[in-house]
């Protein structure tokens, strides 16, 4: 057996009102199968592509090793040029991703390849981030610090998502005062003898493939497997719920502050009491 997830529900397409009522107000994360057909990038946007437009930058490349003391928030693992890293992408599985990668700033003219669909929620213009990633590469379980809407783009190859909503966190092994779970849980095959909680968990999975885009609500966990080499573009709009609101200002001022502190002073202590305060606090819900 492994965990409790449900499909997330697919549509052809939808409109803003339906999208709305069924999907935003609700909170329930969505599929979109065909929304962007008439966008240049639906037909463009390939690996080969992005190697045309990006293959001379310079871009910073994260594996699945974990957090460590020394490192800053976020800080790359390796860097290569983006030609070098989409030859490795195609030629062999790699454990390199590309994480949050601004498009706007390093290719400006990719922006005349998509425009910013009308989902009724104000998207934030600047932030369009592209994620890469190649075969069997996973972006650990995570939720973004500002707690966004976020519309997720895919192109190329396969992808698998599986979310959580924040309602869950305390089955997850969440880490305290962090955005993470204990990395040491293979989501795509837990093992339930280690974290049992994990099975009291409720969440969904999304299959993606070129050209479709997933709904993710406010604060969603999201683990995002890579079933083959790919890339995806995530769009977002600020969290409209007053207490998701809140906790993104929170982390991003109180909680991020006290993490770089606690680093300096204790160092790996630090990060060791978050594994372990992990455990202790999950413990009781198994
Ligand atoms: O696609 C990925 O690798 C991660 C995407 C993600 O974390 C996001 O869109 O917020
Ligand atoms: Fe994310």
């Amino acid at each position: 057996m492994g965990l409790n997830l449900q499909e997330v529900k697919r549509v052809k397409t939808i409109t803003k009102k339906d999208f709305i009522k069924n999907y935003f107000k609700p909170q329930i994360p969505v599929v979109i199968e065909k929304f962007i057909e008439d966008w240049p990038a639906y037909n463009k946007w390939s690996l080969e592509y992005m190697k045309e437009v990006a293959g001379d930058k310079t871009v910073p490349l994260y594996d699945d090793r974990p957090v460590d003391y020394k490192e800053g928030f976020n800080e790359p693992h390796a860097t290569m040029k983006m030609h070098e890293y989409i030859d490795l992408l195609r030629k062999e599985p790699t454990r390199y991703r590309i994480f949050l990668w601004n498009i706007l700033k390093e290719v400006p003219k990719l922006q005349n390849d998509f425009s910013y669909p009308d989902f009724g929620l104000k998207l934030m213009k600047g932030l369009p981030m592209l994620f890469f990633g190649g075969e069997d590469s996973y972006t650990f379980m995570h939720y973004d610090i500002d707690l966004a809407n976020i519309f997720h783009f895919h192109f190329e190859g396969k992808k698998q998502c599986i979310l959580f909503d924040q309602k869950q966190s305390k089955y997850l092994y969440k880490i305290p005062n962090s955005l993470i779970t204990r990395e040491d849980i293979d989501f795509s095959n837990p093992d339930f003898d280690k974290w049992p909680a994990l099975q009291k968990a409720k969440g969904y999975v999304a299959n993606l493939e070129h050209g479709n885009v997933l709904y993710m609500p406010e604060g969603y966990w999201h683990y995002m497997r890579y079933v083959t080499p790919g890339f995806s573009m995530s769009l977002r709009a600020v969290a409209r719920n007053p207490v998701n609101f809140s906790k993104a200002v929170y982390n991003i001022v109180v909680m991020r502050a006290i993490d770089s502190v606690m680093r300096r002073v204790r160092g790996q202590k630090w990060i060791d009491w978050k594994n372990e305060y992990a455990i202790k606090r999950t413990s009781k819900y198994a």
